[in-house]
């Protein structure tokens, strides 16, 4: 437990003011809307149109504020500084995307905190350090907010070693001194393909009367050639987990179905139907700020 106490102290040493980021630019992002255009293909939105599902937020907008860019029913709620993360491929390694918004365009007030959760430790990762391996986006949007995409490649041996690991940021402000928004995306590698485990929706309708559950779903380059034609985002291993466990923000899942979707037989062989029974630890976001 111990090892997750500074984690739940809001704005302790560790937070990093967002103005030290600094890193150069260099993402290709077509349509200007935050995120780069290979993100784009990963979450299923469209990388040549800002907003992809016509709500006036753009994409990138929606997923630092936490709501759904395909869903035009889904808009952002959250009116502090938000902060979000997902992962994308390039080659075979992973990237974990950090997108950050702040309502009045002043980000300077605001701090951001990126840990991960690897083997039941919680570790901080120093933003700072890593700066200069992050590329980034920078924008003022229609709102007036200002918005942040930056991407942190994560070592192809980190990943290989530890199995699944969970990434988690919060975020908040230097006034209030506390949080206003947390999230995190689990990271893996099976056989080199980098994966990221998302909340799905169900695929079959006795999923669906199950509850709905998670998808791990290869995260490749948009350059490989081993994703099947047939992909759409979240269509790969599906798998519904139940809470076992728990110690604070830690929670202890296990998975009680795997089904190999049609199509991605060639990522599930290894993968999936062994993954039933087993069981992986994951991090609570609202736990994690004490909400
Ligand atoms: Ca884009
Ligand atoms: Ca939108």
């Amino acid at each position: 437990m111990a090892a997750t106490e500074s984690v739940l102290n809001p704005v302790e040493a560790a937070g990093v003011p967002v103005t030290e980021l600094s890193a150069t630019t260099g993402l290709v992002d077509y349509d200007g809307d935050g995120l780069s255009d290979d993100q784009e293909r990963v979450l299923g939105t469209f990388p040549f149109f800002d907003d992809s599902d016509d709500d006036g937020f753009t994409d990138g907008e929606e997923v630092a504020r936490q709501s759904d860019p395909l869903d035009f029913y889904s808009v952002p709620l959250i009116e502090e500084v938000s902060a979000n993360l997902t992962a994308r491929g390039e080659e075979s390694a992973a990237l974990l995307v950090l997108v950050i918004y702040e309502p009045a365009g002043a980000l300077g007030q605001s701090f951001v905190r990126l840990g991960a959760l690897r083997g039941g430790q919680v570790v901080s990762v120093p933003l700072a350090r890593f700066s200069s391996l992050m590329t980034y986006t920078s924008q003022i949007t229609s709102s007036g907010g200002q918005l942040i995409c930056a991407e942190l490649p994560i070592p192809p041996n980190f990943l290989e070693a530890a199995g699944e690991v969970t990434f988690f940021v919060a975020a908040g402000d230097t006034v209030s001194q506390s949080y206003s928004a947390a999230a995190k995306v689990d990271v893996s590698s099976v056989g080199g393909v980098p994966l990221m485990r998302r909340t799905s929706v169900a695929q079959s309708s006795l999923q669906a009367s199950q509850g709905g559950g998670s998808v791990r779903q290869p995260i490749p380059g948009s350059a490989s050639p081993s994703i099947p034609s047939n992909w759409v985002p979240g269509s790969i291993c599906f798998q519904r987990s139940a809470v076992v466990g728990g110690n604070g923000p830690i929670m202890l899942h296990q998975i009680i179905e795997a089904d190999c979707l049609q199509g991605w037989d060639t990522f599930c062989v290894s993968d999936c139907s062994a993954a039933l029974g087993s069981t992986y630890e994951t991090i609570d976001p609202i736990a994690l700020i004490g909400g």
